[in-house]
């Protein structure tokens, strides 16, 4: 018996990915992990779900989302993770009084704007979920794994964590995350958004989503990297001739590296595509862009330090139908909403 699964009592861990308001296929893919909705709340006899943190923004039903998982959370039933979009809410929603604010700038307002119009008529039901967002863990550490939305960089979660033994920030921490290069900013930004690398100067690249960005997304599991090629973890390739560009002194420094020995790693984030696979040996990325018509997809961890794909399950866009019509109590608490 691996003593993660004796600190939470169960069987074994089923890791779900970013889910970005996609609640009706939240729903189907519980079901279709055997998770059954009793006394209020989704729940497995045996297992607990862990969700990897960015259940807002964009996808259809926001709230469905949300409330599946504070009501598995709440009955003990599943654990979250905090993602950079909650994040993105906490920052931009909330003052520093914990008082709720619009976000101003229309950059931010965009990327909340399907949250927000779907709390549009429920502000208190928003601020609610604000600040339980603010009491989520940043990590979380068990002997068997470790499990956090984009990055595990021991340099920064190590003294976190002995500041803050749950992984939970606080609003002061907020505060102070609003200082560019406070311990604070660092720790937030990097295990939510993982490392950027900046393109090379006067150089670009246009995401699927419209915008044109000045960095990339580097991954931390290569073992001694050359090229930018070696670190690239996006759907949006680098151009050719980036690809096979050098790192630099610079890139090597902000590069993170989490080893082949160290134990299992869930992370979400990185908008895969395709059939899921596992990047790592010890590291499995389950955010499949399920709010881009990708795939939600979970990982069933019964305490194994190999990985295996094998474990993976998912959805695609369509499969919640056929799953939510197997079982009539689903489907009414889904139309709900
Ligand atoms: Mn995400």
């Amino acid at each position: 018996m691996v003593s993660f699964i004796q600190a939470e009592q169960c069987e074994g861990f089923d890791l779900i990915g970013d889910i970005h308001g996609c609640g009706t296929t939240l729903i189907a893919l519980l079901e279709k992990l055997g998770y059954r909705h009793e006394q209020g709340s989704y729940r497995h006899p045996r297992r607990v779900a862990i969700f990897l943190g960015d259940l807002i923004d964009r996808g259809p039903t926001i709230r469905l989302a949300l409330q599946v998982v504070r009501r598995m959370v709440d009955a003990g039933a599943a654990r979250v993770v905090m993602g950079n979009h909650e994040v993105h809410a906490l920052r931009h929603c909330l003052d520093d009084s914990g008082r709720v604010v619009t976000p101003r700038e229309p950059h931010n307002a965009r990327i909340l704007h399907e949250t927000l119009q779907q709390f549009s008529g429920c502000p208190r039901e928003w601020a609610d979920y604000l600040h339980w967002f603010l009491r989520m863990p940043l990590c979380l550490e068990y002997d068997g794994c470790r499990v956090v939305h984009a990055c595990w960089d021991e340099s920064l979660l190590r003294p976190f964590l002995q500041r803050y033994p749950d992984g939970r920030i606080d609003q002061h921490f907020l505060a102070a995350a609003r200082q560019v290069g406070s311990f604070e900013q660092r720790t937030l930004d990097r295990v939510t958004r993982g490392v950027h690398l900046p393109l090379p100067q006067g150089r670009a690249i246009r995401s699927a989503d419209g915008s044109i960005r000045h960095t990339f997304r580097a991954h931390f599991w290569a073992i001694d990297p050359i090229t930018y090629g070696d670190v690239v973890f996006q759907p949006d390739p680098l151009p050719r001739d980036l690809e096979a560009r050098a790192l630099g002194e610079y890139e090597r420094q902000r590069l993170v590296h989490y080893g082949p020995d160290e134990r299992p790693l869930f992370i979400g984030h990185y908008w895969c595509e395709g059939i899921p696979a596992l990047p790592a040996a010890n590291i499995a990325c389950l955010d499949y862009s399920a709010v881009r018509c990708g795939r939600l997809v979970a990982y069933r961890f019964d305490g194994h330090a190999a990985l295996s794909a094998d474990r993976l399950v998912w959805l695609s866009p369509g499969d919640e139908i056929s799953e939510l019509e197997k079982n009539s109590d689903i489907r009414s608490s889904a139309g709900n909403f």
